[in-house]
């Protein structure tokens, strides 16, 4: 019997962004989760009568509830069938996959991402479609507008299924199955990658430490590089998801993941180390003694990718976000093959990607993925790393090095200031937009601005075009600096400058010695003491 629930519109999610991310005491007031869910099936139209929907999440605090509450309503809107991960686990690239293979309409990927877990932290939902991709804007935007006039939630009188034992139950009539959250992801990991090289490696003697920050690639990364590499028990560090991620913050940067980097920088280090995010979408490098920034690493991975036999036939292209370095840009040309420069956020490559225009895509904020599924995926590049490493023979930094004799270097950073005042970074903003005309020409700190825009990007495939993604602020010579506020925080605004300087023959120098100038250069343009009262960013990286 399908039950009509009464509510009111009274989620206040920002338009443009791919799913809902609030505290978990916000998510947990009566009909909130009920109303996203609700809205986004009504976004779905009669499309969905009949249809498969997965669900899965990185099992942070409310999982379970949350999932039990949206089987029970996917039933009451029409759905044939859920498949969903056991005990509610799906990484946020497993759940790409698996809408996919089972040709589903959609998924629910239930993760507030890199953000910390607990009943004090953030929980969130988005909404994948059948590409296994986040939403585009045109589904969000029709997301968003039924969150602001939604009157009533469907559901079904039913109990909680048993989300821990594999196998088949009704709920209402429809079907659920519950599926090994982790099988179908590594055999596809395994169709891509050499697996009896990186194997070989290992029996050599090759070792690795990889911290999946008490996150979801724990389960993934155990059977993956325990059990069918060989690498010794023990490799996978923080392997079992916990509600709360143990308390910590699972965003594999130098500052969250400090104990892997301080590892990886001591005599002894394993050679090669590697972290990944709490729904497993973003990944963290480091070989022994050598760090690789995110935007390095996507450089790198494509210019070695044909070491791998997925890629052995070479790239259709490669696409990067705005604020990451050009150094990607440099491989594709080199490769003969296009490069794409997209706003923030993984649903812009989906398209390239489906459009066959794209093999690789990456972001500065530690994503990078290909065209196997259609979101970032945190083990793919640290698989793509242990393939390249193994077929080459190399160490992490013989493979950085010979990568920027060949390309030269960008050196590179993203400064954040997080929790600032939504009106003051909104001030911040709007001066700068202000000025922007006026730039060209004028010195900062010893640097001649050649070019400042807000960054517009018209999607190749279907011409549609998203305006204000950051202001851009190129200075002779090659170096620039980006502004942009965060789409993903839920307190505050987060300001963040990402700053780059080129270089064709400096290789080894120091990144804060080298970025010196851009980062005054960027206080002096955008006021940041000024505005926010902050004399040094929160974080670094
Ligand atoms: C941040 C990153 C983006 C990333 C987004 C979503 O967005 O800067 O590059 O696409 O998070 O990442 P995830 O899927 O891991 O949540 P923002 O808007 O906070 O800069």
């Amino acid at each position: 019997m399908i039950k009509t629930v009464a509510t009111e519109p009274y989620l206040d999610q920002k338009p443009g962004t791919s799913g809902l991310r609030k505290k978990v005491r916000v998510f947990q007031q009566p009909h909130y989760a009920e109303n996203f869910v609700q809205s986004v099936f009504d976004a779905l139209g009669d499309e969905k009568t009949g249809q498969t929907l997965v669900i899965g999440g990185d099992g942070r605090f409310l999982n379970r509830e949350v999932i039990q509450v949206a089987i029970r309503m996917a039933a009451a809107n029409g759905f044939a069938r859920v498949v969903v991960g056991q005990g509610g686990i799906l990484s946020t690239p497993a759940a790409s996959n698996v809408i996919r293979q089972r040709g589903a309409l959609g998924g629910l990927v239930l993760s507030a991402s890199h953000n910390p877990g607990g009943p004090d932290e953030d929980f969130g939902i988005k909404y994948n479609i059948s590409n296994g991709g986040p939403a585009p804007e045109k589904v969000t935007d029709a997301i968003h507008a039924n969150t602001k006039s939604i009157s009533r939630w469907l559901t079904v009188e039913a109990d909680d299924i048993n989300l821990d034992t594999l196998g088949e139950v009704t709920v209402g009539g429809m079907t659920v199955e519950v599926i090994d959250s982790v099988a179908d992801y590594a055999a596809l990991m395994e169709s891509l990658f050499d697996f009896a090289a990186i194997k070989r490696a290992v029996e050599g003697g090759f070792t690795m430490s990889f911290d999946a920050m008490s996150a979801v690639t724990g389960p993934y990364a155990t059977e993956i590089l325990e059990k069918r590499l060989g690498f010794a028990p023990g490799t996978v560090k923080n392997g079992t998801p916990l509600p709360d991620f143990g308390g910590h913050h699972p965003d594999p940067n130098l500052v969250h993941a400090k104990e892997l980097y301080d590892r990886m920088m001591a005599p002894d280090a394993p050679d090669f180390g590697a972290a990944s995010d709490g729904d497993g979408d973003r990944n963290l490098i480091i070989g022994r003694g050598r760090f690789i920034t995110p935007s390095d690493s996507l450089a790198m991975l494509a210019a070695n990718a044909h070491l791998a036999p997925a890629y052995a036939g070479g790239l259709k292209g490669i696409a990067r976000s705005m604020p990451t370095s050009a150094a990607a840009d440099r491989v594709a040309e080199k490769l003969g093959i296009p490069a794409y420069e997209t706003p923030t956020g993984w649903k812009f490559f989906g398209n390239l990607l489906d459009a066959g225009m794209a093999t690789i895509c990456g972001e500065e904020s530690a994503g990078t993925g290909s065209d196997h599924v259609r979101e970032k995926d945190g083990l793919w590049a640290v698989l793509l790393w242990l393939n390249i490493l193994a077929a080459s023979g190399k160490s992490v930094d013989g493979i950085a090095r010979d990568h920027w004799a060949t390309y030269g270097r960008n050196y590179y950073a993203r400064h954040d200031y997080e929790g600032v005042e939504s009106e003051r970074a909104d001030a911040l903003m709007a001066d700068l937009r202000a000025k922007l005309l006026t730039l060209p020409g004028e010195t900062f700190a010893g640097l001649t601005v050649e070019t400042a825009d807000d960054f517009a990007y018209t999607d190749p495939t279907d011409q549609s075009v998203s305006r204000n993604q950051g202001i851009r602020v190129l200075f002779q010579g090659g170096s620039r600096v980006v502004f942009r506020l965060s789409g993903t925080g839920t307190s505050g605004a987060t300001l963040r400058v990402y700053l780059e300087r080129y270089s064709a023959d400096q290789l080894d120098r120091e990144t804060p010695e080298m970025l010196a100038d851009i980062i005054a250069a960027a206080d002096e343009i955008a006021g940041i003491t000024q505005h926010t009262g902050r004399t040094e960013p929160d974080v670094v990286t």
